[in-house]
């Protein structure tokens, strides 16, 4: 099995040109009526892939949680009503969230590649605590 992993991965790194860019959208309003949220919130991808955080609606940003960046990982924040596009090399587990609206639970969570081990919750605020917990369990499940 370890052999067909290190083959599987030795091909996909061998072609950068199948790294994918995947959408977030900040949204006031999910279809199931959520207030304030990531859509979607959690994200498997590949290392070497891409995701681009869209303001559809206004007043968002989306930036990375402290302490929930794997070793070695640039952390980023964007400003508010910009799209942004932050690439993801190192596996591992990504927190984010919109700084206006963390407490509201405006928060989501990436995993990268295959990592071990699900980390522990970083540092947010009221329903982002409650939505991050939620994720990191979606994770780990
Ligand atoms: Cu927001």
């Amino acid at each position: 099995m370890r052999l067909t992993a290190t083959l599987v991965l030795g091909l996909f790194m061998a072609t950068p040109a199948l790294a994918e860019t995947h959408l977030v959208q900040m949204l006031n309003r999910d279809a199931a009526g959520d207030m304030m949220v990531f859509e979607p919130a959690y994200l498997e991808i590949a290392p070497g892939d891409s995701v681009t955080f869209v303001p559809t609606e206004r007043s968002h940003n989306a930036e990375s949680v402290d302490d929930m960046l794997p070793e070695g990982a640039e952390s980023w924040v964007g400003k508010r009503d910009e799209e942004i596009t932050v690439s993801f090399d190192q596996p591992g587990y990504y927190g984010f969230k919109c700084k206006p609206h963390e407490a509201m639970g405006m928060v989501g969570l990436i995993r990268v590649g295959d990592p071990d081990t699900v980390p522990g919750i970083g540092k947010l605020r009221g329903k982002g605590n409650d939505r991050m917990q939620a994720l990191l369990a979606q994770a780990g499940g």
